[in-house]
């Protein structure tokens, strides 16, 4: 069949909309009408050409909503006519890391993923005869895409998809940051660095766990009302703290009689190195945890003084808020539609698959929290 789609031919070039011939779907694999999908820092990271896994000519795009409409042979766990979000992080339910419950870093696809590839190690896109790659398993960027059954999750159909879509990746990132890998306890202190699509979510996941002292950090003003109106308590801009910005944020969360300082949970949503040693080292002594949820480019390094390992900080990371996709997704979804979680005010720019390009010319610009391109 033939689809629209938005291809990524070299990093740093706009992507161009195009006609795109798509195979049907193989056996265990699932044919879906994309209806709506967000634009994530991370298309930008890899369009750029920082990401060491980037591959071109690709369809990017990972954070969708649709329609299943036809499936492979073999196919049980979704039929025809269900509504689905898209997993680049699937969920097999068979492989070690599923089986281990200590991780939602499912194996069971993951290399041929990273290679732009379906299962089998072949391309289901093209245009005449030339193969175009996938991207994390998902390409929303296309009208219609195919991915293997276990990287769908079935969702509630009454939920609308120019909203849904987010919790293909920002949302469930976030919250599930907040919730599945710190595990953070009601009355915590906790930090925010980038409060962008990510981190918004990561703040009202802490408002959602009962946090007490909510603060974001980010260079752009504009941002301390975003914050505050998922639950953060406080905003520092580090070019206005005339110093050292991990001392601020230490002095600010003193505590106790000892009065040390240090926040109890920290999380790096910039995908800045220098930015992820500020957040470990902004942690409390003998417990403080910072998770790493940004992405940083190829060649890039995070360090720090062991010493602040030593003395009890932890360093973690997290892909996709340590969510097992196909359980926690409709979860996810079901909050929403109860109202428990918010995702409406942070879709910023409603756009058309033509307009994909403005998507992001406005998070450059520090425009968007989240762009949606609907089809
Ligand atoms: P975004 O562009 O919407 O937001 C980034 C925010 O960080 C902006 O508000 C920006 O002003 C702020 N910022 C930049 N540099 C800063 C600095 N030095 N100090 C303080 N603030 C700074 O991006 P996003 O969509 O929120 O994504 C954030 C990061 O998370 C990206 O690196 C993205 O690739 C990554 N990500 C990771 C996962 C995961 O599963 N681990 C999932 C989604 C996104
Ligand atoms: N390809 C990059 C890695 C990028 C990365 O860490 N991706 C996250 C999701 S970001 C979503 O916006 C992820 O899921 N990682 C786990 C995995 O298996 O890729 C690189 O640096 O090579
Ligand atoms: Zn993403």
């Amino acid at each position: 069949m033939k689809t629209r789609a938005a291809v990524a031919y070299a990093a740093g070039k706009p992507l161009e909309v195009t006609e795109v011939d798509l195979e049907g779907p193989k056996e265990g694999e699932v044919l879906i009408e994309i209806k709506a999908t967000g634009i994530c820092h991370t298309d930008e990271f890899t369009l750029s050409g920082a990401d060491p896994e980037g591959l071109f000519p690709a369809i990017l795009g990972h954070e969708g909503a649709g329609i299943v409409v036809d499936v492979g042979k073999g196919v049980a766990s979704v039929k025809k006519g269900d509504h689905v979000i898209p997993l680049y992080t699937p969920e097999c339910r068979q492989c070690p890391s599923c089986l281990s419950r200590k991780t939602n870093l499912c194996t069971a696809i993951r290399a041929t993923q990273g290679q732009g590839l379906m299962p089998d190690g072949t391309s289901r896109f093209s245009i005449g005869k030339e193969k175009i790659h996938h991207y994390m398993g998902c390409s929303t960027f296309s009208n219609f895409t195919v991915l293997p059954e276990i990287a769908v999750a079935k969702v509630d159909p009454d939920a609308p998809f120019d909203k849904i879509c987010y919790i293909g990746c920002g949302v469930t990132t976030g919250v599930g940051a907040v919730l599945n890998t710190a595990n953070v306890e009601a009355g915590a202190t906790a930090v925010v660095f980038g409060l962008g699509g990510i981190g918004l979510n990561v703040i009202q996941g802490l408002r959602l766990a009962g946090a007490d002292m909510i603060i974001g950090v980010d260079l752009n003003n504009d941002k301390k009302e975003w914050g505050e109106r998922f639950g953060m308590t406080h905003f520092v801009n580090p070019k206005e703290v005339g110093g050292d910005v991990v001392s601020h944020l230490v002095n600010m969360t003193k505590r106790g009689a000892d009065q040390i300082g240090g926040a109890d949970y920290t999380f790096d949503c910039t995908g800045n190195t220098t930015v992820m040693r500020q957040a470990l080292e902004a942690c409390h002594r003998g417990w403080g945890q910072s998770i790493v949820i940004g992405v940083a480019g190829a060649g890039q390094e995070i360090s720090t003084r062991p010493f602040q390992l030593v003395t009890g900080r932890v360093w973690k990371g997290t892909a996709f808020g340590g969510a097992r996709g196909r359980t926690d997704v409709p979860k996810i979804v079901d909050w929403y539609m109860a109202g428990k979680i918010e995702i409406d005010p942070m879709i910023t720019h409603t756009l058309t698959l033509d307009e994909i390009n403005k998507g992001f010319d406005l998070m450059h610009a520090g425009k968007s929290i989240r762009s949606v391109v609907v089809y």
